[in-house]
């Protein structure tokens, strides 16, 4: 760039300058702009050839990418519309500064929406369908702190009620009338579509909804249509890596049924997003770069007559050169500081404005704040084809709020205006409401017969109905029973194989299902072989939006790479928040496109919550359904891979979402009975929840599926092996275990047998997180039923009630995650959890139990320590196992090294 600039600083000779110059006006006079673009083209492309480095200029002139001549003309009545706006401004401050008066630091923003209200009017008024019979909906994605803006219009159409603008953010209190403080959908499921405050996710998930709307078109689950997804970012929320990280997908996919719209209100939280340079510049190069249509939409109509004017080229110049920073003072300061600091720069500027007072010089409009220029915009993203498009729109923060906030650098977090700047507002939008009232901040409707809301509802009526809305249930889909999984119930005899392989079987038993089998989405993130779907590449296809057009190189084996376009599975290559986005895409397709979809995505367990887990919260909030399976886990099975990849505490973090249900399954079966059952309420019964399974590499063979076990599997606790009828003195324990440390549970109970004598009852347990549910949840209701004559009783208990002896459990996870359960273990019994706290590291997995000290003898010795504590062994007996499972006195706690 930098050298780009000093080439085009230089000019060797004006004079043949001018001839090229007027010899392109007359190409562009003559024949067109794509005229002139493609002799450019061909000119740069004939330099290059001999020899010279050209750089590339990512970016274009600091004014409108749309001239005033080429802009699509608004339809409707502007002053109805402005009027329109001007109460919802109204309102949206005012239930932000009621909310502010009570007592309760409640919190809310006034200046986001402030600047943004154009930019949404245009949308609500023109542009944005909602589902009807006619049409699939658009899916817009409003800029979180930005809703009371949204909540304002729904009060003017009459959906929201002034008792219910009163509840912002009283959620509680509002007993579900409550408006929430920023779009989720689990709070308003009715209302919010996606969870957007979180900045990036809205973003980078508005670009993954595009795409999976594009692999429904694609594979003939939806009829292709015009519908569009909408985005709206703010310039600081670009900053994140998740707001542009993944534009260029969109790009190389030519997403045209994606638009995002920048609010370049030039300032975030603290101060201005690029003081020292232009960040409409900077997003424009970075979008362009990445194959976007890009709209800027930077000055207001009132600028036009003075571009027209700009035959020198000098107010562009001044426009190109002004950085943010002076861009903001010109909006802080007015009209005179504007006439002297940015037009006084250079005398030709300075007579442009000669004639015009400051004020009119502080009515010099922005793009964004005019609904002419942002209609243009619009109408242009909406109807480019092949490409995403984004609008960068100038706005001006805190716009109308006057001295209390506008372009000020504290005023996104103003939310408290004073009585002189509440009359200032009204003021300003002209709101009827008398002086003596001002004091209250009343809210303000027209009534339901005024030509402003008649202008509204027929305006939504014309494209659709209300908006925001969302759709809670789609239809029903019968999954099959277990009796279809047989394969994987049944054990495996003599065979080894892992989890990851049952999995991925009871997978390809529901694709034998005709009816369901579209609806599964397989998704990876480049790890399709580690788990071994590669077998799925040939016969289902890697979703490819425009086909194969390469022969493969291993076209000649059975399972070569095949992409197609009607392919059904989602590789997403090397991008876990990618990933994890089109499972939330696809998990949510019931709500957003009235086709239930199920998703798998499998994926290393460490690259999953740990990294995403700000999507997986989000997950939950938007009601997605699907399975997330978190492949090679626990700290001590995937071996020889090291600390980075070893996970020991997924299961900690999927715990605490709370409509995640997670699962360590050991065996086959487990594995069939979870995928069944979860399947069943994510598809047939339309449960808002969503799986998380873990998955192992350790290959061992599957005993048979257990008569009866299924309904104790899916509490999370079942007994896998009764240690017998207890004989006189017969010292007995209690061992739970779950994945693949089970099986040196299952180990040490033939241990403690063989070498002490000690019996066991061996209890698999697939969640502790669900028995933890349940637990509390059975504790919960106790207490507030102190008088049933019948107190409830959590699982864990009812299952440890009747067995006798202290309880010990393993697992690869830390000890936090079995730990879970120690409040439900009956009274008065012991309770010792081994678990693998501290950082993995590569070895063998036989080497890494024994540091971890989860293999079966570090288990015989917890059990036969926790008998001697009982009284029921000796300190003896312990240091007997000790010795003779040869385990180290002095060896450090793994914790620590
Ligand atoms: C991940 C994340 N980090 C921080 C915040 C806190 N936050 C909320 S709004 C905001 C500033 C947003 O600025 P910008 O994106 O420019 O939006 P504007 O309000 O100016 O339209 C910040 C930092 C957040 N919501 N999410
Ligand atoms: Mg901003």
């Amino acid at each position: 760039m930098n050298q780009l600039n000093d080439i085009l600083d230089q000019d060797l000779d004006p004079r043949e300058t001018r001839e090229w110059t007027e010899a392109l006006t007359g190409v562009i006079r003559a024949d067109g702009t794509d005229r002139a673009h493609y002799l450019l083209e061909r000119m740069v492309e004939e330099t290059r050839r001999a020899g010279a480095h050209l750089p590339f200029a990512p970016t274009t002139e600091y004014v409108n990418s749309i001239p005033p001549e080429r802009e699509a003309k608004m339809p409707g009545d502007g002053n109805m519309e402005w009027r329109i706006r001007s109460l919802i401004r109204w309102n949206a401050m005012a239930m932000v500064v009621r909310a502010n008066r009570k007592p309760g630091e409640l919190g809310g923003h006034i200046a986001s929406f402030a600047s943004s209200a154009t930019l949404y009017d245009v949308g609500f008024n023109h542009f944005w369908r909602a589902p009807s019979a006619e049409h699939p909906g658009d899916l817009v994605f409003h800029q979180g702190h930005s809703s009371p803006g949204v909540y304002a219009r729904s009060f003017l159409e009459g959906r929201i009620g002034e008792d219910r603008l009163d509840l912002f953010r009283m959620e509680v209190e509002g007993r579900g009338n409550g408006l929430s403080s920023y779009p989720h959908p689990w709070l308003m499921p009715e209302y919010w579509q996606v969870p957007t405050v979180s900045m990036g996710l809205g973003p980078l998930q508005a670009i993954y909804q595009a795409h999976f709307m594009k692999y429904l078109e694609h594979r003939g689950l939806i009829a292709p249509s015009d519908r569009k997804v909408w985005c709206f970012i703010g310039d600081g929320e670009s900053d994140e890596p998740e707001t542009l990280g993944a534009i260029s997908l969109a790009g190389r996919e030519k997403l045209d049924n994606l638009i995002f719209v920048v609010n370049c209100n030039l300032q975030r939280l603290d101060g201005p997003v690029r003081g020292n340079g232009k960040i409409i510049q900077e997003l424009e190069g970075v979008f362009r770069g990445a194959g976007w249509n890009v709209i800027k939409t930077i000055w207001g109509s009132y600028w036009d007559p003075l571009l027209a004017r700009d035959t020198s080229g000098k107010l562009r110049q001044l426009m190109m050169e002004t950085i943010d920073g002076e861009y903001q003072n010109c909006k802080a300061f007015g009209g005179a500081y504007t006439r002297e600091h940015f037009f006084g720069k250079y005398p030709e500027t300075a007579a442009m404005v000669a004639n015009l007072s400051d004020d009119d010089i502080w009515r010099l409009n922005r793009g964004g704040h005019d609904p002419h220029k942002v209609y243009a915009a619009y109408h242009e993203a909406t109807t480019t084809k092949d490409m995403p498009s984004v609008i960068l729109a100038k706005t001006v923060k805190g716009y109308g709020m006057g001295a209390a906030g506008e372009s000020q650098n504290p005023t996104h977090q103003q939310k408290k205006l004073d009585d002189e700047a509440v009359r200032h507002f009204r003021d300003r939008f002209q709101i009827p409401i008398a002086d003596d009232k001002l004091k209250d901040v009343p809210y303000y409707h027209p009534g339901k017969d005024s030509p402003e809301v008649q202008y509204m509802l027929e305006r939504r009526k014309a494209l659709g109905g209300f908006l925001p809305q969302r759709r809670t249930k789609s239809s029903s889909i019968a999954v099959p029973d277990l009796g279809a999984f047989e394969q994987i119930t049944k054990g495996s005899g003599e065979r080894e194989i892992s989890t990851t392989m049952a999995f991925v079987r009871g997978m390809n038993l529901l694709l034998r299902d005709k009816a369901l089998a579209p609806h599964l989405v397989p998704i990876v993130a480049d790890e399709a072989r580690t788990f071994g779907m590669e077998g799925m590449f040939r016969q289902i296809g890697i979703y490819a939006p425009f086909g194969q057009k390469y022969k493969p190189v291993d076209a000649d084996q059975l399972m070569y790479y095949r992409e197609d376009q009607k392919g059904q599975v989602l590789q997403e290559g090397i991008s876990e928040p990618g990933a994890m986005s089109a499972w939330m895409a696809a998990g949510t397709s019931y709500s957003n496109s009235n086709v239930p979809m199920l998703p798998f995505y499998i994926y290393y367990s460490m690259f999953g919550f740990q990294r995403i887990g700000d999507l997986a919260w989000a997950a939950g909030d938007m009601r997605t359904r699907g399975f997330l399976v978190g492949g090679t886990a626990g700290r001590t099975t995937l071996n020889g891979e090291g600390l980075q990849h070893e996970d020991g505490h997924s299961h900690l973090l999927a715990g605490a979402i709370p409509n995640c249900r997670a699962y360590d399954p050991t065996f086959s079966y487990e594995v069939a009975v979870i995928l069944q059952d979860g399947s069943r309420r994510m598809l047939q019964e339309q449960e808002d929840v969503y799986y998380y399974v873990t998955v192992m590499n350790e290959n061992y063979a599957h005993p048979d599926m257990p008569a009866g076990a299924e309904a104790d599997i899916i509490k999370g606790m079942y007994l896998f092996k009764d240690g017998g009828k207890p004989k006189k003195n017969e010292p007995r324990v209690q061992l739970l275990g779950s994945g693949t440390i089970l099986r040196e549970v299952i180990a040490a109970a033939e241990l403690l047998e063989k070498d002490f004598g000690v019996a066991s009852d061996i209890w698999s347990c697939p969640s502790f997180s669900e028995l933890r549910k349940d637990g509390f949840d059975v504790e919960r209701w106790n207490r507030l039923h102190p008088m049933d004559k019948k107190p409830r009783q959590a699982h864990v208990t009812a299952c440890l009630e009747s067995r006798g002896g202290p309880v010990v459990a393993a697992t690869d996870y830390v000890r936090e995650y079995a730990d879970q359960i120690r409040a439900f273990v009956p009274h008065g019994r012991r309770y010792s959890v081994l678990g693998t706290d501290g950082f993995g590291r590569s070895d063998t997995r036989a080497n890494l139990r024994a540091f971890f000290e989860v293999d079966r003898w570090w288990i015989a010795h917890a059990a036969i320590a926790a008998l001697a504590a009982d009284g029921q062994m000796n300190p003896e007996d312990v240091a007997r196992a000790i010795k003779q499972y040869k385990l180290d006195p002095d060896k450090p706690n793994p914790l620590t090294v």
